[in-house]
């Protein structure tokens, strides 16, 4: 097969490539001429596509050789590459809970999936006021499927390290992560903005307190040296699509080992998002509702699996020890997970607020004043917890406060 250099393709280009892709083509069924092609991009980084024909659409993406919102910020192409790994290690775990992965080409970086196309973001969804309870489980059930299953205690530990050995290389993204989510926001960069002054004597605080420094210090060692499954990496709400009945998870390039907590932290921070900028109470109370199913999902699926492999497969880890001590040990594992999702999800509601990539969900709110109080809100929200980290023992610890400061 003779190779295509890399180029970013227009819509002829798409046309052509997936004329010669026969799986693909039957998808959209009819000519090439007929397919409609429409661009989507709507992310930092990519271009993405959605191609329609008589008979169905599937959604293209291409990997960029910079950011795609800041063309001076020149990136590695291979982000489509991880993408297109996750999704192959974590499909056979969660089923229906994301897309197949089609097509991927290495020389295009190229990734066509399934299109999602009567789903809607969840970060768009939720601002305009859905209400769909079934959502937070359900990514609880991805969390602990695709977590369980890559990680040591389901499979021998020369496939772990193989396939962490894969994703040891998504250099590039893991040190967007650490950069943006986990650095710059505690110190002064040039990346880092916010548009209300108000939020300023708060920044202050966050940067000039020793046990909020000290627990974002140890988030981050525990993000790049607890290599505990494979992660998503970018679980926020715009990595989600969503009917009220069927949830995919989407946008895989981040994905690298590391702690559970992480993707658990990332999900619920952009809730907790979500509820500082819904005013209304009934929203609010929604929202703590689904952070509760959602860590009780993820609780009960990751323990039922845990305990389901009472003989696992051959070279797997096999415990050692029964009963009681067994239960403290499953125990105090949970707790290192819940700690980790309550400090990340503070660190991705910081980041979202006064670092380089903020989110759409207060824009909903047009006073300006009440917009500012919102976000002030969240961020002081985020800094108390991360401040008082080992106060927070339960997730409804985390919602009790939640609660509170809500009502504040
Ligand atoms: C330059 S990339 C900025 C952010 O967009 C992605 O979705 C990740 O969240 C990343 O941190
Ligand atoms: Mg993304």
């Amino acid at each position: 097969m003779t190779q295509t250099p890399y180029h970013t393709l227009d819509a002829n280009g798409i046309r052509d490539l997936i004329a010669g892709l026969p799986d693909v083509a039957t998808r959209l069924g009819g000519a090439s001429a007929q397919w409609q092609v429409r661009e989507v991009s709507d992310g930092n980084l990519n271009n993405v596509f959605l191609v329609g024909g008589p008979a169905g659409e599937v959604c293209l993406k291409q990997s960029l050789p910079h950011v795609r919102v800041d063309p001076s910020w020149k990136m590695p192409l291979d982000r489509t590459f991880f993408e297109a790994a996750w999704l192959r290690a974590v499909l056979p775990l969660v089923g229906g809970l994301t897309t197949e992965c089609l097509f991927f080409d290495r020389d295009l970086y190229v990734l066509i999936v399934e299109s999602l196309s009567g789903h809607t973001v969840l970060r768009t969804a939720l601002m305009q006021g859905a209400d769909w309870p079934g959502v937070a489980p359900r990514i609880g059930t991805f969390i602990a499927r695709a977590a369980f299953g890559t990680s040591l205690l389901a499979r021998p530990f020369e496939e772990v390290f193989t396939t962490r050995r894969t994703f040891a290389a998504n250099l590039a993204l893991t040190r967007i992560t650490l950069d943006l989510v986990l650095d710059d926001p505690y110190r002064d960069h040039p990346r880092n903005h916010w548009h209300d002054p108000v939020l300023t004597p708060i920044v202050l605080d966050i940067r000039s307190s020793a046990a909020t420094l000290l627990a974002v210090e140890n988030l981050r060692r525990r993000f790049l040296s607890q290599p505990q499954a494979l992660l998503h990496g970018d679980l926020h709400t715009g990595s989600i699509m969503s009917t009220p009945d069927d949830t995919r998870v989407i946008d895989g390039e981040f994905a690298v080992y590391g702690p559970i907590g992480f993707d658990c932290g990332m999900f619920v921070g952009n809730l907790v998002l979500h509820y500082f900028a819904m005013p209304d109470h009934a929203a609010r109370k929604a929202t703590l509702r689904d952070i509760g199913a959602f860590w009780n999902s993820f609780h009960e699926q990751f323990m039922g699996l845990w305990n389901a492999n009472e003989a696992p497969p051959p070279g797997t880890l096999r415990p050692l020890a029964y009963g009681p001590a067994a239960h403290v040990a499953q125990q105090t594992f949970m707790e290192e997970i819940l700690g980790d999702t309550i400090g990340f999800a503070a660190i991705e509601i910081i980041r979202r607020i006064i670092g380089y990539a903020h989110t759409a969900d207060f824009d909903i709110i047009a006073d300006r004043q009440q917009r500012a109080a919102c976000r002030a809100g969240a961020l002081a929200f985020a800094y108390h917890v991360l401040d008082h980290l080992n106060e927070f023992h339960t997730i409804n610890d985390f919602l009790y406060f939640l609660d509170e400061q809500g009502q504040a």
